[in-house]
């Protein structure tokens, strides 16, 4: 087979490259003609597929040389080898909580990791309505022990600014999170959409509320010039897969340096578009536990990490001060994230409802009428949070607003 030149592989040309890769291929089992190849694709940009054999399975993901739900839409292919940094980065850190790493192929794009088969995208799962409760707190220990350790407060400069000269070039996917998260959907372009005319007076009013705009312009900057710890870039419920006991982060090929609180953000918003997808009083209620335990699971292990690391190997930025002055700027460094982690959040419930990338939450209310005053209830409350911004600075805040919402009816 032909290695020198990227093409799109079918069915055929994946049994064609597994057969030269002897780990892969013995993970399989059983021989090439048996290797059964189900296309799996549903996210935006590529093409995934799960390769079964006798005895194992795999999960091949190839980039596209454009959005895969949109081929006028050009793109570079190098997405998948910074997911496949990204995975090298996190593996060490919380390997459990994501999937394993098997292979990247430089020229065809392919990146190969554990099958997930058992398991279920979160979004769908709450779609169907499970109460899965291990959830949040195991994103919250994915998103503190990657960050801690990916941050200066765990490295020594060297290692930080290497790694972020990798992720420095992810540009192509910063510039789509850049534009589609925080700049279209608070004007007039040709990728924003939303169905329901009940959505428009809320949408002027986000794009005429200067304590709005500033907000988001706010995070815009934070989003570019924070570069405080690996991220994600792309934690929404369908990057995670789930059973009730087993959780894991997938798709990491946004991955940037950048706030810590756009990762927490990017979890929260997308719990907080499930709550308004689900009228259903305890399903809510669990939601708000959901978002309460993971803010609290965040807060807690990311301070022990940095607290054990009053030992830190030579290189890092030891801690000239102790005692509880020092407590006290640690949790102001919390509080910060707290800040940002609510900003993020609220763009990221805007942008999935008027710009380009919509979710699925919504799509499971049968009578237009309902879906329309539900999407309509998560867009006005995203705005009363980015217009109150400067003075939601407790999760305590952010919940309350939130549980507010369901006593008017929304
Ligand atoms: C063109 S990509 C659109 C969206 O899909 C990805 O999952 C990201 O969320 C991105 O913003
Ligand atoms: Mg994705």
């Amino acid at each position: 087979m032909n290695h020198t030149t990227y093409r799109t592989l079918d069915a055929a040309g994946i049994r064609d490259l597994i057969a030269g890769l002897p780990d892969i291929a013995a993970r399989l089992g059983g021989t090439v003609e048996h290797w059964q190849v189900r296309e799996v694709s549903d996210g935006n940009l590529n093409n995934v597929f799960i390769v079964t054999g006798h005895t194992g399975e795999v999960c091949l993901k190839q980039s596209l040389p454009h959005v895969r739900v949109d081929p006028a839409w050009k793109m570079p292919l190098d997405r998948t080898f910074f997911e496949a940094e990204w995975l090298r980065a996190v593996q060490p850190l919380a390997g459990a909580l994501t999937t394993e790493f098997l292979h990247f192929d430089p020229v065809l794009y392919v990146l190969i990791v554990e099958s997930l088969s058992g398991h279920t995208v979160l979004r769908s799962a709450l779609m169907q309505g499970v109460d899965w409760p291990g959830v949040a707190p195991r994103i919250a220990t994915f998103v503190a022990h990657t960050t801690f350790g990916t941050s200066l407060l765990a490295r020594p400069f060297e290692d930080v600014f290497t790694a972020r000269g990798i992720f420095c070039a992810n540009q192509a996917l910063t510039r789509i999170t850049l534009d589609l998260v925080l700049d279209h959907p608070y004007r007039d372009h040709p990728r924003n959409h939303w169905e329901e005319p009940e959505l428009t007076p809320i949408v002027l009013d986000i794009r005429s509320s200067a304590a709005t705009l500033m907000a988001v312009e706010n995070l815009r900057r934070r989003f570019l010039s924070q570069p405080q710890a690996l991220l994600h870039g792309d934690l929404h419920t369908g990057s995670i897969m789930s059973t009730p006991d087993d959780t894991r982060v997938i798709d990491g090929e946004f991955a940037l340096y950048g706030p810590i609180g756009f990762d927490c953000g990017m979890f929260i918003g997308n719990l907080v578009l499930h709550y308004f997808a689900t009228p259903d009083h305890a399903a809510r209620q669990a939601t708000l536990r959901d978002i309460a335990a993971f803010w609290a699971c965040f807060q807690e292990q990311f301070l022990i990490l940095w607290n054990m690391n009053e030992a830190a190997p030579a290189g890092t930025l030891r801690p000239l001060a102790y005692g509880p002055a020092a407590r006290v700027a640690q949790q102001a460094f919390i509080d910060e994230i707290l800040i940002d982690t609510i900003g993020f959040a609220a763009v990221e419930i805007i942008r999935r409802l008027i710009g380009y990338a919509h979710t699925a939450d919504f799509d499971a209310i049968a009578d237009p009428q309902q879906r329309g005053a539900c999407r309509a209830g998560a867009l006005a409350f995203a705005y009363h949070v980015l217009e109150h911004h400067a003075e939601m600075v407790t999760i305590g805040d952010f919940l309350f607003s939130l549980g507010e919402r369901e006593k008017t009816g929304l």
